[in-house]
């Protein structure tokens, strides 16, 4: 497999529909409710860019238990040699695994688990092409990051250990892949040393939630709101598709945490 195939070079996808119960998600400060209309709008249009993308994509049914089960990113990792059943940190989330067990059983012929008491959100993992970068965080722990660690190397990949930056959710709020060389990221991960060999975009001050880019194939799913990042998506040649995002960052989400897409 290439470093591309691995990284961003995708076929199929898993999403879950929003559920009644997503206007309350889980966040760190109240911004007020999503609008449950409006985040149906928008998860549509997701949907849809991913399968503009080529994805075949598997939608799986609401759960009213779980308000931040549509975001399937933090539950699982999928890659084309199987796929790893996370621990999510938060108490609240930790059922959402055994809710997505049956479907990874079926759509991979090998899942590993991440142990307890382990815990490992995927919003804290980032697949580089030369490496597997996991965030430590307030959700990942570093039990959890050794198992995943484990976990990886069974399916031929390597990984490494970074920390999320303080009060920030994920790793992956404030860094992602636009391709092979290059990373969107805050300005205080701009040094991070598993970033050293990769071209650095910086996301201007003031837009910092806009560093979560979703690479697709040919086309980087970007948010909407945020005018001088899409500029610097765009004058560095990326095909970008915009996409609103207001509801789910409401609830402190981004793009790359609605779905999980690999290579079949
Ligand atoms: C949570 O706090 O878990 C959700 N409200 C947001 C999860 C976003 N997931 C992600 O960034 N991977």
């Amino acid at each position: 497999m290439t470093a591309a195939q691995c990284c961003y070079s995708f076929t199929a996808a898993i999403v879950r529909a929003p559920s009644h119960s997503v206007v309350h998600g889980l966040r760190a400060a109240d911004h007020g409710n999503p609008d449950y209309h409006e985040l149906l709008k928008q998860h549509d249009a997701y949907r849809d860019a991913l399968r503009s993308a080529g994805l075949e994509t598997t939608v799986l049914p609401p759960l009213e238990d779980y308000p931040d089960s549509i975001f399937v990113e933090d539950v699982a990792l999928v890659f084309s040699q199987g796929a790893i059943l996370l621990r999510p940190g938060a108490a609240t989330r930790q059922g959402e695994s055994e809710q997505i067990k049956a479907t990874l059983n079926e759509l991979f012929a090998t899942v590993l688990t991440i142990p307890p008491p382990g815990r490992v959100d995927g919003g804290d993992v980032l697949v580089l092409p030369e490496a597997v970068v996991i965030g430590l965080s307030g959700r990942t722990d570093r039990t959890g990051a050794a198992a995943l660690a484990d976990c990886l190397a069974a399916f031929g990949l390597r990984s490494e250990i970074a920390r999320t930056p303080p009060g920030g959710l994920h790793f992956k709020s404030e860094c992602s892949l636009v391709d092979e060389e290059t990373v969107l990221v805050t300005r205080r991960l701009a040094s991070l040393t598993a970033f050293a060999k990769m071209r650095r975009l910086v996301v201007p001050e003031g837009e910092e939630p806009a560093a979560n880019v979703l690479r697709i194939n040919h086309l980087l799913l970007a948010s909407a709101g945020y005018p001088r990042t899409l500029d610097l998506l765009d004058q560095h040649g990326s095909t970008v598709v915009p996409l609103e995002t207001s509801e789910i960052e409401k609830i402190d989400a981004g793009l790359t945490c609605m779905s999980l897409r690999w290579y079949r």
